[in-house]
């Protein structure tokens, strides 16, 4: 060997873990690295520089696992999601890596404030809500619990849009996250994959075998970014790899060729479109074609490069379901069934049962809704031109699979019709939960109570047929980003109390319970409370120029915008309150002052969730100005509520509004990380709240509303709502004064189709649950007067949740759905 090649082995190593390691690294990345010298550089070149300095202190890491991880042979979970909302990074590296004292520090003693630095980063927001932050958060604990993980997505250019405010009404503008660089990101363009589309197939003769090959249209190269995902300080940095699309050379000399260069450049947009931009419809997919084309996209590199790259060159891809579990959050990704089987069928040449035998063991499925409108289906028209592969595949899928069912249920027409992945009418299309349950290993739900109505209600042919194919896995987040990074004075006082080791076990939080019943320490948990509402404070100052009143109780509801969540029942409770103080009825210095508020995004073609955003503001803006009301109630909306702002919002809350109608709400996380930060609940039996409840107690909680079965029995007699507007005057009151046009400066016209649906449709039985909830607002009221009472509850609550951290739902998916194993150093 000669020195050179000797050399390239020597190990990787960090900087070193002292103030002046890191000044050194950090003025070396803003000289070398953004080619500034300290006096001139802008608070964005010392962010970037700082974001590179902090990476490279996880590099050595991240080296060393991936050499581990490749000699263990270890099973690997590749969680495949269309959605991964992150969150900012950079202090989320700094807790993993415990710089946050040192670099501090060190920036001090070069006149930087840390704080503004953390301020610049723009967080990557390439997901909804609640799917795309769960796969944030389980990717940190399968970090953080060195289970081996690659994470699969897509590279947006373009997250989920920037909502501001003109007259109340929500704008969308572009969210350009990677416009003043991307520090965390590493571009692999030399280890592109190529995905082909459209086309059409056809028969060979392949020395004696019939088979079938796919002869495409066209391709998109797929370029790799790599991104660390550190686990809290134990070593390990496991990989997220994000797809970005690109022309291929092939694509653009086609076209080059012909002379039309213009024409060219442009269809280099046209590749480019796949990874643009993220759809921003949380849970009610719109039928496109370019989303089909970013699930396969993304599915197809993914699959790729766990074969050809990540594997070793010589494995044997029987052993497939040894080394990996592809799990499928929801069925954006399911289009990786009949992908693989192309692979092992088409490209390497196996049986179609051998294949069918393997592929089946490679998948397991999560299923995150109930509503049937969020059941993706595929015109089969659309899929048979972009991938007529895959089409025929899954028509063969189907067959083999409707013969089993025809064999144990014969003659059973009816059954073959309702159980098809195909479905015929309005048009034949395929239903990608049914591919994803047949071809799945495991199928579960995201709470007890979904897990159960999937069983039950959606696929209930299939849990008939595959009964030990169902589980459940209730969902969690990670304690590190959404207590101990969002709630600094709260894990103090926990680590104080109970030592730290709390935070990669979360469960050990019931050491607190005792203290609940401390006055001393009631007294500490309400000075955090008070000092996180300050924070708040301050951040709606400088973000948008709010001021809370002090000493509120904060009632919080932040989720996206749907009708099923129901925001509507917030206002109407809101709008009630407002009439019955200026009507006279109701004593404002009765009730605590309370600030209601609110961060919600609605998907930008959901008319009736815009007009709900408008609603909400219009009626801020009524009940903030009147003098009448003045202290009692104040109502706030920020604009653009994502991971950044939850993170400063959630911990200063005292209620939290779970308001969903039973039935609808697949788990919800936002309900975890108000209770893990000492918020109570006002909630309906609905996803994860009825485990809250379980656990926190029902004295500590305020539980309202129809339950589920209930629901579904007013639904079957037929649902009347005018009939509660006749006969309960006080809701009577508060809708009158919405069509009333009070809130649009006497316009009535405004918001009539908000009252006319309630009046006449109302799918999600607001009407119903009106009565119900504001006895349960009264009751919280009571509640809140009695601080000591209320500080208890509020801690019970912290150390009865400790179940939801995503930690424990990673090893129930270990235990239930992948049978895999952490890698531990050696
Ligand atoms: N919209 C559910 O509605 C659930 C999350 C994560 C959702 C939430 O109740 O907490 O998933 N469903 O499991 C979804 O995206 C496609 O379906 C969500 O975020």
């Amino acid at each position: 060997m000669t020195e050179n090649r000797a050399n390239s082995t020597a190990p990787v190593t960090a900087p070193q873990h002292s103030v002046e390691g890191f000044v050194k690294e950090f003025l070396r990345e803003l000289h070398f690295g953004q080619g500034v010298t300290m006096e001139r550089a802008s608070v964005n070149d010392q962010y970037l520089a700082l974001a590179r300095t902090v990476r490279q202190y996880l590099m050595a890491r991240w080296l060393e696992t991936a050499r581990r991880q490749r000699e263990a042979q270890a099973k690997s979970v590749a969680y495949l999601s269309a959605e991964y909302l992150l969150g900012r990074q950079l202090d989320n590296a700094l807790l993993a890596t415990d710089l946050s004292e040192i670099v501090e520090e060190g920036l001090a003693s070069l006149g930087i404030d840390l704080a503004t630095l953390r301020d610049q980063e723009v967080e990557p927001g390439l997901g909804n809500g609640g799917l795309g932050r769960l796969a944030a958060c389980f990717i940190d604990s399968l970090a953080t619990m060195s289970v081996p993980c690659i994470g699969y997505g897509i590279r947006y250019e373009y997250g989920i849009f920037r909502q501001t405010f003109v007259d109340g009404f929500q704008v969308e503008q572009a969210d350009s996250w990677l416009s003043l660089g991307s520090p965390w990101e590493f571009p692999h363009p030399e280890a592109a994959v190529t995905v082909h589309f459209g086309g059409r197939t056809e028969k060979y003769d392949d020395e004696g075998v019939e088979r079938t090959r796919w002869v495409p249209a066209w391709d998109v190269l797929g370029v790799p970014y790599n991104y660390m995902v550190p686990g809290y300080r134990n070593g390990r940095v496991n990989t997220l790899r994000l797809w970005s699309a690109q022309a291929t050379n092939a694509f653009d000399l086609a076209i080059f060729n012909s002379g039309e260069y213009v024409d060219a450049v442009r269809a280099q947009t046209f590749a480019e479109n796949i990874s643009k931009v993220l759809y921003p419809e949380d849970s009610t997919p719109q039928g496109k074609e370019l989303r089909l084309q970013q699930q396969y996209f993304f599915v197809a590199c993914s699959i790729r490069d766990f074969v050809d790259n990540v594997l070793p060159a010589d494995f044997d891809l029987h052993d497939l379901p040894s080394r990996i579990i592809f799990q499928l959050n929801d069925t954006h990704p399911v289009i990786a069934v009949p992908e693989l089987m192309r692979v092992l069928v088409d490209e390497k040449k196996w049986d179609w049962d051998e294949a069918w035998a393997v592929t089946q063991r490679c998948f397991a499925y999560t299923c995150h809704t109930l509503l049937p409108e969020a059941l993706e289906v595929w015109p089969v028209e659309l899929l048979g031109r972009l991938l007529p592969r895959h089409l025929e595949i899954i028509y063969r899928i189907n067959d083999d699979f409707l013969a089993q069912v025809a064999q144990r249920y014969p003659g059973d027409e009816l059954r073959l019709r309702r159980m098809s992945i195909i479905a015929e009418h309005p048009e034949r299309s395929v239903r990608m939960a049914f591919l994803a349950t047949v071809a799945g290993a495991k199928v579960n739900g995201v709470a007890a109570l979904h897990s159960q109505l999937l069983r039950d209600k959606v696929l209930p042919d299939f849990s008939e047929f595959w009964p030990d194919k169902f589980t459940n896995v209730t969902n969690g987040v990670t304690p590190r980003r959404f207590v101990r990074l969002a709630n600094p004075a709260l894990s103090e006082l926990i680590t104080d109390a109970i030592g730290p080791g709390w935070l990669t076990d979360l469960a050990r939080l019931r050491e607190m319970e005792p203290l609940a019943d401390d006055a001393d320490f009631r007294e500490k948990f309400r000075a955090v409370k008070a000092h996180n509402k300050q924070r708040l404070n301050d951040l709606l100052q400088r973000r948008d120029g709010i001021t809370l009143p002090g000493d509120a109780m904060l009632d919080v509801m932040v989720k996206r915008l749907h009708e099923y969540k129901r925001q509507t029942l917030k206002v109407l409770h809101i709008v009630s309150l407002y009439e019955r103080i200026v009507s006279g009825e109701l004593d404002p210095t009765s009730i605590p002052p309370r600030v209601f508020a609110f961060g919600a995004k609605a998907a930008p073609g959901y008319k009736m969730a815009k007009q709900t955003i408008a609603l909400i503001n219009h009626v801020g803006r009524t009940v903030n100005q009147d003098p009448r009301v003045k202290g009692a109630l104040t109502v706030v909306f920020p604009p653009n509520y994502n991971v950044t702002l939850a993170e400063t919002l959630i911990p200063a809350a005292d209620l939290s509004e779970q308001i969903s109608l039973a039935g609808k709400e697949a788990s919800g996380t936002g309900n975890m990380k108000f209770a893990l930060n000492g918020a109570l609940t006002i909630g309906t039996d609905d996803g994860a709240n009825v485990e809250i409840r379980e656990l926190v107690g029902d004295e500590n909680f305020f539980l309202f509303g129809l339950v589920e079965p209930e629901v579904d029995a007013l639904v079957t007699a037929g649902y009347r709502p005018a009939a509660y507007y006749e006969e309960n005057p006080t809701l009577r009151r508060a809708i009158d004064l919405i069509a009333s046009g009070a809130f649009a400066d006497g316009d009535r016209t405004v918001f009539e189709p908000i009252v006319s649906n309630l009046l006449h449709e109302d799918r999600f039985l607001v009407l119903a649950d009106f009565q119900a909830y504001v006895d349960a607002q009264d009751r919280v009221d009571t509640a809140y007067q009695d601080t000591e009472a209320w500080t208890r509850s509020a801690i019970l609550n912290v150390a009865r949740t400790g179940f939801f951290s995503s930690d424990r739902a990673m090893w129930d998916y270990i235990d239930r759905i992948w049978q895999t194993q952490p890698v531990v150093a050696r």
